[in-house]
């Protein structure tokens, strides 16, 4: 299955996912390209809206003490509800759909989840550090919500206007 990354300000992003209610081939070739897509293109996180997939799944690997994402720290989150979070932390985020755009964005520092495999068995995951905020990010996606939508208005401004001056800088080359 090709997949391509729907960048901002694409409107697909703002869309509400829908809940996966069908565990069936269809979800697990997205699944499956969707793992190897987002280690091709450097990312830690991806949700199916991500790659015009409007449906609650997402996939994460978090890179091990070398760097490395090893296939076996591969996970596959379908139908996440945050059930309990609590503390605070702040780090620098960034996003495939958002391109060379790093912000520090707040979010809570642990969290436990429930969610669905894709077999559709019933999971429950507690979560800090980077997991944590990785998670929190993914989801948002499911709700249409971008990261950059958590800054200031006057960082806000300020990102507006880089971002369309490299929006132009990268037409012009292409
Ligand atoms: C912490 C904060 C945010 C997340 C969400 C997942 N985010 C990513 O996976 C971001 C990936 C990303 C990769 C990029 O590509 C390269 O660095 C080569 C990138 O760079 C460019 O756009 C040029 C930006 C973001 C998880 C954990
Ligand atoms: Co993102």
């Amino acid at each position: 299955m090709k997949l391509t990354i729907v960048e901002y300000p694409d409107k697909r992003l703002r869309q509400k996912s829908k809940k996966v209610t069908s565990f069936d081939k269809k979800l697990h070739d997205l699944l499956d390209a969707m793992h190897p897509f987002m280690i091709e293109t450097n990312g830690i996180g991806l949700a199916a809206i991500q790659v015009a997939h409007p449906i609650r799944a997402l996939v994460l690997n978090i890179p091990d003490e070398d760097g490395e994402q090893l296939p076996e720290n591969l996970l596959e989150i379908i139908n996440p509800v945050i059930v309990k979070q609590e503390g605070e932390t702040v780090y620098q985020e960034g996003c495939l759909s958002v391109p060379k755009f790093y912000e520090d964005i707040k979010r809570s520092e642990s969290i436990t989840i429930n969610y669905q495999d894709r077999d559709g068995n019933t999971k429950t995951l507690d979560a800090d550090g980077l997991l944590a905020i990785a998670i929190q990010h993914e989801i948002d996606h499911l709700e249409g919500i971008l990261f950059i939508d958590k800054l200031s208005y006057a960082r806000r401004k300020k990102f507006e206007k880089e971002y369309k001056k490299l929006q132009k800088e990268r037409k012009k080359s292409s």
